[in-house]
């Protein structure tokens, strides 16, 4: 999916602003697709979600479906161009109407989804766009749904969330990422998918047979241009290899501007798009990452898209400071948890050179009630994704599953052998070119059964949090012997894990859950462990900021887990981090 542009032949016009919602109340099956009753309307800022904008009216733990509607302006178009309507997510589900006629529907939640709008509603007049977001997850979701009266079936009443969920972050409803209005050429280019070594650019483009691509690859010197027919089978394969390449790394995030032109048959331009990409190599050798040809040591975090106000609404000032942020504590890598984060989250990260694990929105896959379905839009959800980001020089790998867990019988564990080798395969006949892994959890143990097709070994620990509870000395411990008992696999380990809440300014001179001092302490010792153990590539803390989460006995309203609090002041943590990771002057 080529994101949208702004040439001489595409625009978009942003349609963030302040939009009307209306809810449905439970048990309404309400018919607003030509507009929300005006009685019923609130006003509501896009992106952004519901919750914390509406708390005053009701909506704080509303996780039902909202019907959201605004006016937009289409303009005329020519013959031969197009109007799409882009959305960068709608949580977790949506469908579109414009005047009354249904233009479609989202597919994998957290990723982008694009409907056309019919020529005869494009005249250059106002229409009216309505959105119904459904923020209910299905129970056969990639990562599944679950409703209140589950958790008593499932024998766990003592579990319940509200909202209802099965992960530990709030569930954010509404319209999250910018909407856009696209104008395009209608056979312009579809897709190309760039290929970045330390020696230049492999691009192939989907396009009409009969065109031609001119692909040029500019730095602020120089311009390399290449050239290819489009084969009757509508593809085409270019190589662009400047002569001295400038490599794009953590120190030094070098980016080149690609252009790709297509040509009529004539000669004539018919659509032009661009990117920017750098020139990079991630392999693995032995036990270690190596980036352009060096080892290198993953240093970062797990991190969340929310914060106060906007939710899991883009916030653009935030995600800068955020990447200000990542830079001053040293850190090099960030994994993308638990979900396919905003494609400008990725154009900060290609730009200040923070490499990516990019997660599929997968969590806690409970095998006693995964079917088909799950698989199926398992399937679907990395193939969105990778269709969105494999272009990304900062993506690095992929991650398939945030600990998927084996309850119950022995069955279950058994059985995911299966799905396990039909996602992975899948996932690899997308993108050859990327690691694959998945983050384990403890209870799934070091004998996981998707350890055996992940190319490096994704762990979260939490000794010395869940288990031994400030006992630092026993955490080292069993710590040590999961990463010497994996180390039998004969891959890279990466701890994607590992963390202590601490409720910035609480302090006492022992270990003591929830102070500063223990969340440093614990992260000190964890990070001693995984320097000196040969197996181990690199460590993610969890969390970078403080997060909501549902609400539960467990948590005093957000997850204290990050080493910044959530308006991204530093606990003792992150400056202990920062004197950990970076260089020595
Ligand atoms: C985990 C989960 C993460 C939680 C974290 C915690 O293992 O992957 O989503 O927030 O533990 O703090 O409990």
């Amino acid at each position: 999916m080529i994101s949208p542009q702004r040439n001489a032949l595409r625009s978009f016009h942003d349609l963030s602003g302040i939009w009307r919602v209306a809810f449905a109340s439970s048990g309404e099956q309400p018919d607003w697709e030509t507009g929300i009753p005006e009685d019923r309307a609130l006003a509501i800022a896009i992106p952004g979600s519901w919750n914390e904008q509406l708390a005053e009216a009701g909506y704080m733990n509303f996780c039902g479906t909202g019907w959201f509607e605004t006016e937009i302006f289409l303009p005329a178009t020519g013959d031969g161009r197009e109007l799409v309507l882009r959305f960068g997510s709608v949580d977790y589900y949506g469908e579109v109407w414009l005047d009354g006629r249904r233009l479609g529907e989202s597919g994998a939640p957290m990723l982008p989804f694009e409907v056309a709008i019919p020529r005869d509603l494009a005249t250059g007049r106002q229409a009216k766009l309505v959105v119904r977001v459904d923020a209910q997850l299905h129970a056969d979701e990639a990562t599944q749904g679950i409703a209140k009266a589950t958790y008593t079936e499932e024998g766990r009443p003592r579990d319940e969330y509200l909202p209802a969920v099965r992960f530990d972050f709030f569930p954010y409803g509404g319209i999250n990422r910018p909407t856009y209005l696209v104008e395009r050429p209608l056979a312009g280019l579809a897709h190309w998918r760039a290929t970045s070594d330390m020696t230049g650019v492999s691009i192939d483009v989907s396009a009409d047979a009969g065109t031609t691509i001119t692909a040029r690859l500019i730095d602020d010197k120089n311009v390399i241009e290449a050239s290819a027919a489009l084969s009757q089978q509508q593809t085409a394969r270019l190589r662009l290899s400047p002569q001295e390449p400038r490599l794009w790394s953590p120190d030094d995030p070098q980016l080149y501007h690609l252009e790709i032109d297509l040509l009529d048959a004539a000669g004539a331009v018919i659509d032009m798009a661009s990117q920017r990409i750098g020139l990079r190599s991630f392999e693995i050798e032995g036990a270690q990452f190596l980036l352009n040809g060096a080892p290198i040591q993953l240093k970062g975090f797990g991190k969340h898209e929310e914060s106060p106000l906007h939710g899991r609404g883009l916030n653009l000032p935030q995600l800068v400071k955020d990447f200000h942020l990542l830079k001053w504590i040293g850190a090099n890598s960030v994994r993308t948890s638990h979900y396919p984060y905003s494609e400008e989250f990725l154009d900060l990260a290609d730009e200040f050179g923070v490499l990516v694990i990019d997660e599929v929105f997968s969590i806690n896959l409970d095998f006693r009630r995964v079917n088909s379905d799950t698989l199926n839009r398992h399937k679907q959800a990395i193939s969105e994704l990778i269709a969105r980001d494999a272009n990304r020089t900062c993506v690095i790998a992929w991650s398939l599953a945030n600990e998927p867990g084996y309850l119950g019988e022995a069955e279950y564990r058994e059985k995911s052998g299966e799905y396990w080798d039909d996602l992975f395969a899948h996932a690899r006949a997308l993108d050859p070119s990327r690691p694959m892994t998945h983050a384990n959890v403890g209870y799934a143990g070091n004998d996981d059964p998707a350890f055996k097709r992940s190319d490096f070994l994704g762990m979260n620990r939490y000794h010395g949090w869940y288990s031994n509870p400030a006992q630092i000395g026993e955490a080292v411990a069993a710590l040590r012997a999961d990463l010497d008992a994996v180390s039998e696999h004969g891959k890279p380990v990466m701890l994607l894990e590992f963390g202590a809440d601490a409720l910035a300014g609480q302090h006492a001179t022992h270990d003591q859950l929830f102070t500063e001092e223990y969340q440093k302490h614990f992260i000190e010792a964890y990070w001693a462990e995984l320097d000196r153990h040969p197996s181990v590539a690199g460590g993610h803390v969890w969390n970078f900021a403080d997060f909501r989460t549902a609400q539960h006995g467990r948590r005093v309203v957000y997850n204290l887990k990050g080493v910044f609090t959530r308006t991204r002041e530093p606990k003792m943590a992150a400056w202990a981090l920062k004197d950990l990771w970076s260089d020595p002057a």
